[in-house]
């Protein structure tokens, strides 16, 4: 039976701790499906267009790992794609409450979906897109906290801004 895991978020941008979250996923299952919520209450920074082939670009190289988007509850589009499993990444205590709260919800509405966690790289601990934003902002080097693809949108994006 091939085991196929959804990993979602918002990746407004993709950054290296996603990343690394994908590469370590995409070893133990057999395909991995990441996919950007379509959320038009948020204002992010990147249309939903640009952070899908963003993610496209950075995860080229692995074979098992595709880039789609959903809408609405992730649990049906869970279902939809024929998927058993959804994996996010933790990174400090803080994360705990929000991410046991949407498990247990996601569990309570399809008990056969399993979430699973993994502990974020210490390296990448403190990294989230807000932050890559905010340091990109200012001009400051964000080559060690996204792939190439992501520091040029990140600098094209702000240069239009100015
Ligand atoms: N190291 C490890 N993991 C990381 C890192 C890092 N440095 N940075 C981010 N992550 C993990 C996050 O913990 C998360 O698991 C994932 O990567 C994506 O992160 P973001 O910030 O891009 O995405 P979020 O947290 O905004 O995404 C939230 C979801 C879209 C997953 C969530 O809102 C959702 O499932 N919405 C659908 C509606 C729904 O079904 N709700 C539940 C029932 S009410």
């Amino acid at each position: 039976m091939s085991r196929t895991a959804i990993i979602p978020g918002s990746f407004d941008p993709v950054t290296l701790g996603h990343l690394d979250i994908i590469t370590r996923g995409a070893k133990v299952f057999d395909r991995i499906i990441v996919s950007v919520l379509n959320n038009q209450h948020k204002n992010p920074l990147f249309t939903i267009e640009e952070r899908i082939e963003l993610l496209k670009e950075s995860t080229s190289s692995l074979e098992n790992v595709e880039v789609d988007s959903f809408n609405g509850l992730l649990i049906d589009y869970v279902k939809e794609k024929n998927a058993n499993a959804i994996i996010k990444g933790l990174r400090a205590v803080s994360d705990f409450e929000y991410e046991l709260q949407m498990a247990s919800i996601n569990r309570k509405l399809d008990e056969n979906v399993e979430t699973f966690f993994m502990m974020t790289n210490n390296q990448f601990s403190y990294l989230s897109s807000s932050i890559v934003k905010e340091v990109a902002k200012y001009g400051a080097p964000v080559n060690d906290l996204v792939s190439p693809p992501v520091e040029k949108a990140l600098r094209k994006k702000f240069s239009e801004r100015i």
